[in-house]
């Protein structure tokens, strides 16, 4: 084996764990190597170095829900006095999406500058393992080359899946993979799947312009508290986002003009509708299926996602993996960051240090945005007992959204989530303009262990949103979520 290609680690999939691992173990002095290679979607939409969060997730999300959200100001605007303003202005799909795609162009340059500078050894090949330390490395065009390391880490996250009941459906569909690449407006779209990527994305088609309507198999948001989920729901069925409850496509057909023609069936009655475009949100599955982990001896659940301790290692002792290919991890970002950092000083650093998943904020980017730490209201009663808990609620309206009365008074929602023992606040839970800004430093908070008091004898910042937190009082079932305004 040639010197050159043996290294202390090799780091399959360049997304957010698997570069964040690498450049740190190269920064302490490891011999380190990145294989990241995008396999193109059905449709054939590919992308560079950076993994999902860069290229078809958390990024191009965020700014098109920034798209949206500026048209929604129309209206404030106008009522606060710009004179130029039109209400109905129209969006440019193509401008917007050559913006988002240069932005993540230039992010997936700097990554590879990092790695180059990092002393990272690149390779944009398809990784497979021969054995519990041999890599077999194809490139595009079919060449092989064989490459061996002391350690392995698996960081290749996740790819949309497909409902299984619909021939063809690859063809007939986008996902999340297309639709940030999109060359054209997708128009009258039909997003099926009711979690987060379903209504974010459902939501932003909706805020610039596009006639949307969301296919519901049960319930929105699992895994999120409900009461919560249902105000999201309420909100934008309010802003004109049409839900199909209760059903799953029957059939997805592509008409004579390409277009879709989907058929549904609800309470034994069929229905149909032609729509521009499906975009189908019905989850993800963990990209392991082709790197021969069985054959080298790495656990995995049925579903295919690898089975790890809390550091991170597999059934092999010198194989890692992190992310969203990992059974039970969240699926997010700076999870993903973190963990791969703290493997990276394990292995490298001698230290000790293990990713804690406890408390971890994120938020739901909904045309109303959604934050959380902690448990849901359904999770906390499962674990600790109704009497044990008391949660606290607030319904408030931002003072900004005074000027534009067709703002509804009702949407805002705080809820806080307390175990009556040592009054320690165990679910945050914040509904409202600009939910990432706010839940972020309360996160700070409950990690060190916060109490109800201690919300309580925090000094608001007015006029705000987040001071709707540390002013809460109204116990749920006891007292209305209505709030006086001061
Ligand atoms: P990934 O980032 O998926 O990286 C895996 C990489 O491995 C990919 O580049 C892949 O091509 C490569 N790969 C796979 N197999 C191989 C192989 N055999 N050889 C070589 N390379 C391979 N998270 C948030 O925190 N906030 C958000 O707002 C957010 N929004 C999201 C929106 C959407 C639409 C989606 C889909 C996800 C979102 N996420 C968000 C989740 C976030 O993107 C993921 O949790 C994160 O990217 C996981 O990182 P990872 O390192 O595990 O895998
Ligand atoms: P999730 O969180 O796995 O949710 C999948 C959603 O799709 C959920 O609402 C499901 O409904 C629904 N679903 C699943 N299968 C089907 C079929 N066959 N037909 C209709 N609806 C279906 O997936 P996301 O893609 O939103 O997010 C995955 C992760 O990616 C997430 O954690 C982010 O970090 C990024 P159900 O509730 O099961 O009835």
């Amino acid at each position: 084996m040639d010197v050159e290609k043996q290294y202390d680690l090799f780091v399959i999939g360049g997304g957010s764990g698997g570069l964040a691992c690498a450049k740190q173990a190269a920064k302490l002095g490891a011999k380190v190597a990145l294989a990241d290679f995008v396999k193109p979607s059905p449709l054939g939409t590919k992308w560079g170095l950076g993994g999902t969060c860069v290229n078809v997730g958390c990024i191009p999300k965020k700014l098109m829900h920034f798209a949206a959200t500026l048209g929604e100001l129309r209206h404030d605007q106008v009522e606060a006095g710009w004179v130029d303003t039109q209400v109905d202005s129209k969006h440019n799909w193509e401008k917007m999406v050559e913006n988002v795609n240069n932005h993540i162009r230039k992010l997936n340059f700097g990554y590879k500058n990092q790695l180059m500078r990092g002393d990272v050894k690149y390779y944009n090949k398809l990784a497979e393992l021969i054995d519990a330390n041999t890599i077999k490395l194809t490139d595009n065009k079919g060449q092989i080359e064989t490459v061996t390391a002391k350690n392995i880490l698996i960081a290749v996250g996740g790819r949309p899946s497909y409902p299984d009941n619909i021939p063809n459906i690859q063809k007939l569909v986008i996902t999340s993979d297309d639709l940030f690449w999109l060359q054209e407006n997708p128009g009258k779209t039909l997003v099926v799947g009711a979690s987060y990527v379903a209504l974010e994305c459902g939501g932003f088609l909706h805020g610039i312009g596009n006639e949307v309507a969301i296919m519901v198999r049960s319930i929105l948001l699992r895994g999120f508290d409900q009461e919560i989920a249902e105000k999201i729901g309420l909100y934008m069925e309010e802003k004109g986002i049409r839900f199909i409850r209760g059903c799953v496509p029957d059939m997805i057909e592509a008409t004579e003009d390409n277009k879709r023609k989907v058929t549904w069936i609800i309470n034994g009655q069929k229905y149909e509708e032609i729509f521009d475009t499906v975009l189908v949100a019905t989850g993800r599955v963990s990209d392991t299926q082709k790197l021969n982990l069985e054959k080298v001896g790495v656990n995995m659940n049925k579903n295919g996602k690898i089975l790890c301790s809390a550091d991170d290692k597999t059934s092999v002792p010198n194989i890692f993996a992190i992310g969203d290919c990992v059974e039970g991890r969240p699926e997010l970002t700076p999870t993903a960051i973190k963990c791969g950092q703290l493997l990276a000083n394990r292995l490298f650093n001698k230290a000790t240090e293990l990713m804690s998943y406890e408390f971890v904020a994120t938020t739901v980017f909904t045309p109303l945005e959604y934050g959380c730490i902690g448990y849901s209201e359904e999770d906390a009663i499962k674990k600790f007992g109704e009497d044990k808990i008391t949660v606290y609620h607030s319904i408030f309206k931002p003072l900004e959204w005074n000027y534009f009365e067709m703002h509804s008074g009702e949407s805002c929602f705080a809820k806080l989530i307390v175990l009556n023992d040592n009054r320690r606040v165990i679910g945050f839970h914040y509904l409202g303009p600009h939910a990432g800004e706010v839940t972020q430093g309360y996160a700070v908070a409950m990690k060190m262990g916060v109490t109800k008091e201690q919300f309580d004898s925090t000094v608001g910042i007015h006029p705000t949103c987040s001071e709707e937190l540390v002013q809460v009082t109204a116990v749920k079932g006891i007292d209305e979520a209505q709030k006086e305004g001061c």
